[in-house]
């Protein structure tokens, strides 16, 4: 491969031909621009039109297709947002009929839905109808269908086939990156050849993976032979639909199937010359598999041994059933590798129902009837992994395949604690629903989508919990309750997004029955948890109090943090405003009420908020809020108050205490409403910028010590900090350098502070297998956050002889911890103890990178990079530094500082540190234990020094019991800072026996006025 020195960002939507780096969702905003080229290029006078609503994997997928404007207009794209799934299937529908308006100004229109597959449900009529109804020769209409299969940010684990089978929507299931484009494209060629909807399947491990995709050309695609040309539009009504419903059984959907066969998308992809068995997988499972096989040492040759027919399927839906007595002729027995419900299995069986010979179908049983492949959850590699060694050891596999499945059943060190940290998602610093979803712990609440839904992760003062509906069914569960109890009201919460989405009717709903309910109207400004859009349809506050009065509402209340913002504004009499600080007793008065009550918490989404203030939309406040540690007692009152995520404890002279993490406080002051005397209202004067240093030293690429070839890199960090961008900078690099590479990020409820792992591989050859990082594949692990590493699915996966741990020791503390609840972060030595046996722990490094980001570029979010660059100079990152600091340049944001950030923890001054602090150790504790202390911890802090060009670490520091933890030998007494830090008493005379035991202070001194006077020589 060669090195690509002229990319540019913007390729991913303007090149034609060789390759581009495209995430998943960049993908589907291509296929879109694809298609109409090809249009162009055919001399076709088409468009195309674009509506869903978003939700996770295709949660940024409408921002996308903004951010895509000035390429999408001028190719003749356009993107509608929609109101929600429903409805925006309903105008695409719409596009199929364009060829038939009189003033017509295109011959055909293609028309994109998309949405997550609870969006499909709520879609399913509209696309139903579609489908019956046919689409245009020179249109077609394709359904971009969001599965999200062990449920990673979604309400419930889905799979899209049974549906699209029921809707009669011939179904594509692309496993990789690079076929969402071209999978995308036949579906578009499908959809106008056989006039009915198609869908792509976009399951997470696509949607939020990105890769260096081969661009194919996609005027070789084959129509079938005589394809069918619609010229007559169903009208469905009576025996009109009956005779679309014939026409879609026995025309339509035979011509898809043509078409697919035509096109070769479910195809063999090896053929053993003797085959027995079978191996047959659709999508990603499909690379998964081929991944398995790489663990394995399965390569052509054992196939060959084995017998194996491997058969991928890229249509799962409608099977032709001749294709299958001919992809199963002559076998033993077909292993359907399949995640979710038998639904290739069940079709398989199908087909070959009645045809003589019959093999032994596997799949989620074994031959004999036990268990195979579980029907929920996904399958992950290892899964995978430890299925086909199952199914292929009885095949005759060659001796190194034994031995491989041998190694990978070897018993392995596990990670060896109970009681860990887990990093759980939370709120965001100053987030509104923080406040408003309070509840008296008795108050029955609903549950409702949206940020808010993580109360349901939270015991305490949210209500007690009963129910949790659908995107829009809020509240409605009541009235299913309500007839049955003695309880007389309900609080339900609903985000503005969902309210406008669908949840409006369901206040319709509970008016019209006639409940005792209270919504709480989360009016944050934005549909938060996918990215923070703003609600489409939305009504300001003064129209929707009018709006809910019609409805029939009895009383509504605004609770805001800036009342006067009111007092101009004209509201429906039923409405009044208060502050927020009265919210638990307007909710009582509401409570008090019959009927539908309303409470609008007026309060802007706290991460939507920091965007506009740094873009400088709206104004920041003019002051910050401090705690004075000298004041602060530590007692936790304001962590209780406002739990927020940026009260962090710290570590003072004076024992424990809170202090704001200023970067991440978002200002909305709530932590002051406690009864509290340390916090200051300071008026920050005006700093000067930090100066980024120079880099001292001149940094040579090092030696890799990793798979050069092939390495896999899986990275632990918190959300919002920056993971991910480390990812695609890594992508780019390899793109750069001439290097395949793939990623994912498992991002999950990240945005909220929750775990985030991105996995990259980068090789020499191509990728085509799933990006998602294995056991005993992973050579690095970058642990941003340390937790993360800690975690037993991370943990496990490393191998004592493939992976080194690069590790940042300064750790965020979980929302637990702030809580002062459950086990404490482990200290380095407990952490050393369990990654080393884990790892090739004499390459490992341990950094303290927040600290050295903080320090030198004077911004925590360089941590990252910190780590990166000394992973990269451990020699475990098989790229240049130049491609690196190019794709940073690419990458565009905080330029000059990621860079100085990811040079500036070379590890020749790590060694040097190393060395120096453990001869440190070995003085210390040697000198410390001639005189029966026990030396238990200790700190010490290095500088550098410059000399012309060059610098130099350099230790000076002060050893005292104020820096180490000594303990007499014998009692293990405390003779340090604990003393003083856990009220222990005696801290003059136990520092004073540490200095005479040591010889440097002979006599006992005199105690005069709290100071020592005495012979200290
Ligand atoms: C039918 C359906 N479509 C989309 C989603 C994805 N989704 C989950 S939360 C959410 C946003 C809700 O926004 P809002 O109600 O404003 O609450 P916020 O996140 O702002 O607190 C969306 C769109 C879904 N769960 N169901
Ligand atoms: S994104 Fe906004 S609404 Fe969601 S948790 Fe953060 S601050 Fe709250
Ligand atoms: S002001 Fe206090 S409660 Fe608000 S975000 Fe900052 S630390 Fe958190």
């Amino acid at each position: 491969m060669s090195k690509n020195s002229d990319v540019a960002l913007d390729d991913v939507f303007t090149a034609t031909t060789g390759s581009v780096f495209v995430s998943g969702i960049q993908a589907l905003v291509r296929l879109t621009l694809e298609q109409m080229w090809l249009d162009e290029a055919r001399g076709l006078k088409t468009a195309s039109f674009v509506s869903g609503y978003p939700g996770s994997p295709l949660g940024g997928v409408d921002m996308e297709f903004d951010r895509a404007k000035r390429f999408l207009d001028p190719a003749g794209v356009r993107f509608q947002h929609g109101l929600n799934e429903e409805l925006a299937a309903t105008a695409v529908v719409g596009t199929q009929f364009v060829d038939q308006l009189p003033g017509a100004t295109y011959d055909g229109v293609v028309g994109y839905w998309f949405g997550k597959n609870p969006g499909l449900d709520r879609a399913a009529d509209a696309l139903r109808h579609g489908n019956y109804a046919g689409t245009t020769p020179l249109g077609g209409a394709v359904a971009m269908i969001g599965d999200d299969p062990s449920s990673k940010s979604s309400t419930l684990p889905s799979s899209s086939a049974e549906m699209c089978e029921s809707l009669m929507i011939p179904a594509f299931n692309p496993s990789t990156v690079g076929e969402l484009i071209t999978y995308g494209l036949h579906a578009v060629a499908m959809s106008r050849a056989a006039g009915v909807f198609t869908a792509l399947r976009v399951v997470t491990d696509l949607a939020d993976a990105a890769a260096v995709v081969d661009l194919v050309d996609p005027s070789t695609f084959i129509a079938p032979p005589d394809p069918y040309r619609f010229t007559l539009r169903h009208v469905l009504l009576g025996n009109r639909a009956v005779e679309a419903e014939q026409d879609l059984f026995e025309h339509r959907i035979p011509l898809a199937m043509a078409y697919g066969k035509a096109n070769r998308l479910n195809a063999v992809t090896f053929e053993a010359s003797r085959a027995t068995i079978a191996l047959l997988a659709s999508g990603v499972t499909y690379a998964t598999v081929l991944r398995a096989f790489e663990i394995l040492g399965i390569d052509q040759p054992a196939l060959e041994q084995m017998g194996v027919r491997l058969i991928k399927i890229g249509l799962i839906w409608p099977l032709d059933h001749e294709e299958f007595r001919a992809f199963t002729a002559g076998l033993s027995q077909v292993f359907v590798v399949e995640d979710k419900r038998p639904f290739l299995e069940l079709h398989i069986r199908d087909a070959l129902y009645g045809a003589p010979n019959l093999p032994v179908i596997l799949g989620k049983n074994d031959e004999d009837g036990s268990p195979l492949i579980p029907s929920w959850g996904s399958m992950d590699v290892d899964g995978v992994v430890a299925v086909l060694a199952k199914v292929l050891e009885r095949h005759n596999p060659p001796q190194y395949v034994v031995d491989e499945i041998a190694r990978i059943r070897r018993p392995k060190h596990r990670l060896s604690v109970t009681a860990l940290p887990v990093r759980q998602p939370y709120f965001c610093s100053g987030c509104p629903h923080n406040r408003s979803t309070r509840a008296d712990d008795d108050q029955l609440v609903g549950v409702g989508i949206g940020c808010h839904v993580m109360v349901a992760f939270q015991d305490e003062h949210r209500g007690h919990k009963v129910g949790m509906t659908q995107m829009g069914g809020e509240g409605t569960q009541w009235i299913g309750m309500a007839p049955f109890t003695s309880d007389a009201h309900y609080v339900q919460n609903l985000g503005d997004g969902t309210f406008f989405h669908s949840g409006s009717l369901a206040i319709r709903a509970a008016v019209v029955a006639g409940v005792n309910v209270t919504y709480k109207l989360l009016y944050n400004r934005a549909v938060a948890m996918t990215g923070g859009q703003q609600p489409t349809g939305v009504l300001e506050i003064p129209q929707l109090t009018s709006w809910l009065a019609l409805e029939g509402v009895q009383q509504v209340i605004i609770t805001t943090p800036e009342p006067a913002t009111y007092n101009d504004v004209v509201l429906h009499p039923i409405a009044s405003v208060r502050h927020r600080d009265d919210l638990a007793d307007v909710q009582d008065e509401l409570a008090a009420l019959p009927g539908v009550t309303v409470l609008i918490h007026d309060d802007r989404c706290a991460a939507e908020e920091r965007r506009l203030r740094r873009r400088g939309t709206i104004a920041a406040p003019t002051t910050r809020l401090h705690i004075n540690e000298r004041v602060c007692e530590g007692c936790g009152d304001c962590q209780r108050v406002s739990t927020c995520l940026s009260l962090e404890p710290v570590d003072t002279p004076y024992g424990d205490k809170t202090r704001i993490h200023q970067s991440s406080c978002n200002l909305d002051f709530s932590c002051a409403n406690g009864d509290c005397p340390s916090f200051v209202r300071v008026i920050p004067g005006t700093k000067a910028d930090h100066v980024v240093p120079d880099l001292p030293v001149t940094l040579v690429d090092p030696s890799v010590i990793v798979n050069e070839t092939d390495t896999t890199i899986r990275m632990t960090g918190v959300g919002g900090t920056g993971v991910v961008t480390v990812s695609r900078i890594i992508q780019m690099a390899a793109r750069l350098d001439g290097r395949a590479a793939s990623g994912l990020d498992q991002t999950g409820l990240a945005q909220k502070g929750g775990p985030v792992i991105s996995d990259v591989r980068i090789a020499d050859h191509e990728l085509s297998t799933a990006p998602k990082a294995s056991e005993h594949m992973i050579d690095l692990v970058l642990g941003f956050d340390l937790l993360g590493v800690l975690t037993p699915s991370v943990a496990d996966k490393l191998t004592s002889d493939r992976t080194i741990a690069v590790l940042n020791m300064d750790t965020t503390p979980t929302h637990d911890q702030l809580m002062r609840k459950g086990p404490a972060t482990p200290n380095a030595t407990h952490v050393h103890e369990l990654i080393e046996p884990l790892t090739r722990a004499e390459h490992n490094v341990y950094l303290n990178a927040l600290d050295i980001a903080e320090a030198v570029v004077g911004d925590h979010l360089a941590a990252n990079l910190v780590l990166f660059g000394a992973a990269f100079q451990a020699g475990c990152i098989p790229l240049s530094a130049a491609a690196i600091e190019r794709a940073i340049t690419l990458n565009g944001t905080a330029v000059a500082t990621n860079i100085t950030a990811f040079n500036w923890a070379a590890t020749q001054e790590i060694d040097d540190i190393l060395a120096m602090t453990l001869r440190v150790n070995d003085f210390l504790t040697g000198m410390f234990s001639a005189v029966g202390i026990t030396l238990v911890d200790f700190k010490i802090e290095f500088g550098r020094i410059y000399e012309g060009d060059f610098s130099r670490v350099i230790l000076a520091d002060e050893i005292s019991p104020d820096s180490c933890r000594l303990w007499d030998s014998t009692t293990n007494e405390k003779l340090d800072k604990d003393r003083f830090r856990r009220d222990l008493g005696n801290v003059i005379e136990s520092y004073t026996e540490v200095a005479r035991r040591l010889g440097i202070m002979k006599e006992m001194p005199t105690v005069i006025q709290g100071g020592i006077t005495g012979d200290a020589s």
